[in-house]
């Protein structure tokens, strides 16, 4: 078959819970897939996770698991990528996860490929790594000696490694990327003309020694492949590629792509390296790759690692897959950043969905059953008012079409809107109400009604893609059949048969109150941070044994001891003893000396002007040999490894007693 259509979303790290940034991505590329099938393409839509690597490897050690047990959690577990795909209603023909046995045997088979072609090499790499993003850079291309991708730190790296001849393409990508329409939007090619060809493009690291999660080098199996070696055949592999867990002619049909979506940061990746690895394989290039804008928060990239993401899963459920999906596709041009924010999707769920088109719908339905039971009259009156929407809906098909195939899906949708606006207006025009009051104009209302059952009908074609669940609702609530559901039915108007039964039933989007709403989202939000952020932990102090304790003492018994600051005037060392130290100190009323074992650890000079805790009421006590007499102690504690060390007072304490 000709026809076929090829589509595939980055495969996504697992490190975390996927966020809307990777909704926004898997939805469109589903939009696109839902929209050739509609157009009759055979259509191969794959989608997956990028499994291997340090990042995965330290997330994983983190939680206390094993890396396989991590990933599985992530993708196969609650609320994890698979079940988020599944509320999102992404209708992925495969999901390649690159652990899968099959992929890691065809990676080693690709690398080994390469190496025995000689476009890759041993040798050794000296440079700069950003861990989070797994990617190596030279110093030139940092920012601000940063990784210019996220803007980390990043750390010296020197290891024995595998390097690909990336440089021995550069002449045919610059070629690619400058003569061709391989990349898109055309805006992007400036930039990787710019940053990364003219400065010169060199050999590329691609194997790791420095962890283990990773596809080993089976020829030297010290060396783990490169993560994005590994990520980017994943197309192939998933297709069958050198591998028998699919059978290769799904490559044979399918490769090369006729579309990668992946977002801006990793078009490089896409365009660059990826092509190069293509030629030295002597393998077809893609047809293109898109390269989509990020979806911002507060002007900020959301990312898994900065932990400023919004949460699919909450705003599906709270409003339906297809209004978020609707919302994103419509909201935020493809090509392009966008801010995100929950003020947007509810405006953009009252204005278009509840509004629009579901006033158009429900009114237009209402009026059939009020006035007719459901099933319009074959008996119908054309009008003056007919021409210009019929001209409008006739056309559209052939405008979202344009629009879809450069993939502006923001565009297409604005077209379908347009109409919709339209047929509401057309209702104004035509004032039902008016005509379903005398029986000689009920002909008229009649065709009026059809008209706008069959603007419907031909908007909710085209929004299938978008919103598949809602137009099958719409198409039940119009009568249309399996044949007026089809693509080719959408470029004539009057598909819908005459006597189709129109019900009104439930409202499809119900209005959302916009205050209480954000009010509610941004509390959950608050909540989730809060619960997200680590918990204080107390210091856990060492539990040691001790053996010398006291018996218990009364209060009274405690009052008699004679506690007090005093300050240290003086200081020497004694030629009789190496152990002590003979201080005078004052203690508000008078100056005493006190001979204290604290030399080792203290000199003289530590200690003059210092105010230290004394025992006053001390019996006085000769030593050496009644040379000395010491009246009173001071405080001294022993540290772990028994030296002195003693607690010292401010000075508006000298004299005060002790508690
Ligand atoms: O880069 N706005 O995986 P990843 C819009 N494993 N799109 C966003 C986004 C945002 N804020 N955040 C993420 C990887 N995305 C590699 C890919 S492919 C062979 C390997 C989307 O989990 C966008 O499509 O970091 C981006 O390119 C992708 O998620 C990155 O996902």
């Amino acid at each position: 078959m000709n026809n076929k259509f090829y589509i595939t979303t980055p495969i996504y790290y697992p490190s975390d819970k996927l966020h809307i940034g990777h909704t926004y991505c898997t939805v469109a590329t589903d939009a696109m897939a839902r929209y050739k099938r509609l157009r009759g393409y055979d259509v191969m839509f794959l989608t997956g996770t990028d499994e291997h690597g340090q990042k995965i490897e330290n997330k994983a050690a983190e939680a206390g698991v094993t890396p396989q047990q991590f990933v599985d959690n992530i993708v196969e577990g609650e609320k994890g990528v698979k079940d988020l795909w599944k509320l999102m209603n992404v209708s992925y023909d495969r999901f390649i996860r690159t652990t899968d046995d099959y992929h890691v045997a065809a990676i080693q088979r690709i690398f080994k490929k390469m190496y025995e072609n000689g476009d890759i090499y041993k040798s050794t790499y000296k440079g700069k790594y950003c861990t989070p993003c797994e990617s190596f850079w030279t110093e030139s291309q940092l920012t601000d000696g940063c990784c210019p991708d996220c803007g980390r730190p990043v750390v010296d790296a020197e290891e024995e490694a595998y390097f690909f001849r990336l440089s021995k393409y550069a002449d045919r990508i610059r070629d690619l990327l400058e003569n061709t329409d391989f990349l898109l939007p055309r805006s992007r090619v400036n930039e990787m003309v710019h940053n990364f060809i003219e400065p010169g493009l060199e050999d590329l690291c691609v194997s790791r020694t420095s962890f283990k999660w990773g596809v080993p080098v089976d020829f030297d199996d010290k060396h783990v492949v490169y993560v994005w070696i590994d990520a980017l055949f994943n197309y192939t592999t998933a297709l069958g590629f050198l591998n028998d867990r699919y059978d290769d002619s799904d490559y044979a049909k399918y490769w090369p792509a006729d579309v990668h979506f992946v977002g801006k940061e990793i078009v490089r990746f896409h365009s660059i390296i990826w092509p190069a690895m293509l030629m030295s394989m002597n393998m077809p290039l893609p047809k293109h790759v898109f390269g989509h804008g990020w979806l911002l928060l507060d002007g900020g990239k959301m990312s898994k690692s900065k932990g400023n993401v919004v949460d699919p899963y909450l705003l599906a459920e709270r409003y339906s897959a297809d209004a978020l999906r609707y919302f994103l596709l419509r909201d935020f041009p493809f090509g392009s950043d966008g801010n995100f924010s929950n003020e947007l999707l509810i405006n953009r769920i009252n204005t278009d969905l509840a509004n629009d088109i579901g006033n158009l719908l429900s009114r237009t339905t209402a009026m059939a059953e009020k006035y007719f039971g459901g099933t319009l009259p074959a008996e119908q009156t054309e009008g003056t008012e007919d021409a210009e929407l019929i001209s409008m809906v006739s056309k559209l098909r052939g405008q979202y079409e344009a629009q879809m195939e450069k993939y502006a899906f923001q565009s297409a949708l604005a077209d379908v809107f347009a109409v919709i606006a339209r047929a509401n207006k057309y209702i104004d025009e035509t004032a039902p109400w008016v005509l379903a009051k005398k029986p000689e104009t009920m002909p008229r209302l009649a065709r009026v009604l059809y008209n706008l059952a069959e603007t419907v009908r031909i908007c909710s074609i085209l929004l299938s893609p978008v919103m598949p669940e809602t137009c099958v609702k719409i198409f039940e609530k119009i009568g249309a059949d399996e044949n007026a559901r089809t693509w080719e039915s959408a470029e004539t108007f009057g598909v819908l048969p005459v006597n189709a039964v129109l019900v009104k039933g439930e409202n499809l989007f119900p209005r959302i109150d916009a205050a209480k709403e954000i009010a509610e989202l941004e509390a959950i939000s608050q909540a989730k941070k809060a619960a997200d952020q680590p918990k204080e932990e107390k210091p856990t102090l060492p539990v040691r044994e001790i053996t010398d304790h006291e018996p218990e003492i009364s209060f009274d018994d405690f009052c008699k001891v004679e506690l007090r600051v005093a300050k240290i005037t003086a200081c020497e060392n004694i030629k009789e003893s190496k152990k002590l130290l003979k201080l005078t100190v004052f203690d508000g009323e008078r100056e005493r000396c006190i001979m204290s074992g604290i030399a080792k650890w203290y000199k003289p000079d530590m200690l003059v002007g210092k105010n230290v805790g004394i025992v006053c009421n001390l019996a006085p006590r000769a030593m050496m040999g009644g040379k000395y007499v010491s009246e009173g102690m001071i405080f001294a504690a022993d540290t772990e490894k028994g030296a002195a060390s003693i607690a010292f007072f401010p000075d508006d304490t000298v004299g005060s007693r002790i508690h």
